[in-house]
């Protein structure tokens, strides 16, 4: 008989008193919706003020995924993390991980929760949660995303709830929380289409465990999207066109299949490109994050359902689902992101991944994550549980970025997310490169004939003719040419004339 509890009601300052200094704290939120919002923000204060009294306090910061700024802005500025996993995509954060400041663990998503389940991190101090509501009996209602929480609040040995009013008392009828056994006896997850619940609307926590209740009331912190570029709609149509012509092939069925799409400003025009295509089914989504644009397509009957472990929308859109339940509770599903993001579901049922690259080279080879292969910009994310195991892996990004100064289509990537093996589809404005079955040498051909921007297009070619032969021509005096201009002259191409770029100068 699990017993009933009342738990103590804290103030945010009273509630961050309790978390000590070195301490690893697992913070609900994922892509910044969902955060613990009040306790951080108070926290950040206290490791203010204590590092202004000469006392240090700094902890280690595990979440689901990005936070807003009452979390990783806030507790960055303060100087108060000193271990960061497994993504983020705030600037203060990102200074100090570049910085050294802050070690910085870049994760595949999907292994999060169990990495802490085995002990790879040490123990979990602290949980922060935020949910909707918490019963005396243990039972957590989470509120706009589930990422890695459930796992949080098995594995802490402390817990405090952030009960936030802000959010619709209905969003745990979308919720599906099912949390897997350890090796070497699990079975199958029985998930066999993108919208099937498995497991239960609440997260449980041993109500012993939890020190504190603290109330509020407040939106994610989650900004609109700008709007689409002309690079970011030719990205779009060329996408759609490649799965119209998968669909006329009869490589995807007529019913289509479900899709994933990162986060950011070209995956959520491509989505909207998608939707906006009458020859397009009907679809659904079996991704991590629900953004904008899904709730668009979902009004219009284009989305049909979606999965996912994030409702990553700006208030204006959240409101118009806490306006519209009835709608859309049968039509979303929130996982914990292992299972969001779980390999074997993700081969199982077919999902069409859709990311962003910052750069990728001419066999194939992908960067997400690290400008200029040094600096961090958020992380690997989810890109690559979805990459790997998709039917059919799409990366997408601008030919070139900053007014044409750098070409987004290199020699040879200076990090690599994902590796030729995994990348299936590179799309710039310029075109589409179906590198499915091409040998390294035809890659290179179809990436700078079909993906590269014209003006750099000769550089590549003669790269290749340069370069010594092998089953791939690589020259190692060479490969960092185009980058060590960039960083000598601010050009990648010193003579470039930029002046036909958008936004060139
Ligand atoms: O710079 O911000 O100064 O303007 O990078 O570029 O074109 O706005 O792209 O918003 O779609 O983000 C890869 C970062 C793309 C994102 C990335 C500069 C460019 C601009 C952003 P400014 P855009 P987006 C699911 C999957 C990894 C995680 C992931 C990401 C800024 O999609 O974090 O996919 N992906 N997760 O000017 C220097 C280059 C550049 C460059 C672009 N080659 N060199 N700067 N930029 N290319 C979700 C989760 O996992 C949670």
């Amino acid at each position: 008989m699990v017993p009933r509890h009342t738990y103590p009601h804290l103030t945010a300052q009273e509630a961050a008193a309790l978390i000590p200094n070195g301490a690893l704290v697992g913070f609900s939120g994922f892509t910044h919706a969902g955060d613990a919002k009040s306790v951080p923000r108070a926290l950040a204060e206290r490791a203010k003020a204590l590092h202004a009294a000469g006392s240090p306090f700094q902890i280690r910061v595990l979440t689901g995924a990005s936070t807003g700024k009452s979390l990783d802005g806030a507790l960055s500025e303060a100087d108060a993390v000193s271990w960061r996993a497994p993504f983020q995509s705030s600037k203060p954060m990102r200074e100090r991980i570049n910085a050294q400041k802050t070690q910085f663990v870049d994760m595949h998503l999907s292994h999060v929760p169990q990495a802490l389940s085995f002990g790879f991190f040490g123990k979990m101090d602290v949980a922060v949660i935020e949910a909707t509501d918490v019963t005396p009996d243990g039972r957590v209602f989470l509120s706009t995303s589930i990422g890695a929480t459930p796992t949080f609040l098995q594995c802490a040995d402390k817990v405090i709830i952030e009960v936030n009013r802000y959010h619709a008392p209905r969003m745990p009828e979308m919720h599906d929380i099912y949390t897997l056994p350890p090796p070497p006896n699990r079975g199958p997850i029985p998930v066999y289409d993108a919208l099937q619940k498995i497991g239960w609307p609440y997260a449980g926590v041993d109500p012993r465990k939890i020190v504190a209740v603290v109330r509020t009331d407040e939106p994610d912190d989650v900004a609109p999207f700008d709007p689409p570029t002309k690079a970011h709609k030719a990205i779009a149509g060329h996408v759609v066109r490649f799965l119209l012509d998968e669909m006329a092939a009869g490589r995807i069925p007529k019913t289509f299949l479900p899709c994933q799409s990162g986060v950011g400003n070209v995956a959520n025009a491509v989505l909207s490109g998608l939707g906006a295509n009458p020859d397009i089914p009907p679809f659904t989504m079996y991704s991590e994050v629900f953004q904008d644009a899904c709730l668009d397509l979902m009004e219009q009957g284009r989305l049909v359902g979606a999965s996912t472990t994030a409702l990553t929308l700006s208030p204006e859109k959240l409101i118009r689902i806490y306006d519209n339940m009835d709608f859309f509770v049968p039509r979303i599903v929130l996982r914990p992101m292992e299972i969001a993001n779980h390999p074997g579901i993700i081969r199982r049922l077919g999902v069409i991944s859709m990311n962003t690259a910052i750069e990728a080279d001419i066999y194939g080879h992908v960067n997400s994550t690290h400008l200029l292969g040094t600096q961090m910009m958020n992380g690997i994310g989810g890109s690559g549980d979805f990459t790997r195991n998709a039917y059919v892996s799409i990366f997408m990004c601008p030919s070139t970025a900053k007014g044409g100064r750098i070409s987004s289509i290199v020699p040879m990537a200076t990090h690599v997310d994902q590796n030729e093996h995994s990348v299936q589809v590179i799309v710039t404005e310029q075109g589409l490169a179906d590198l499915r079955g091409l040998g390294a040498m035809q890659r290179a051909k179809a990436i700078i004939d079909k993906c590269a921007h014209p003006a750099y297009r000769d550089y590549l070619r003669d790269y290749i003719e340069r370069a010594p032969m092998g089953h791939i021509r690589q020259d190692l005096a060479r490969c960092f040419e185009l980058h060590r201009n960039f960083q000598q002259t601010g050009r990648m191409l010193p003579d470039l004339d930029l002046a036909a770029f958008e936004g060139g100068d």
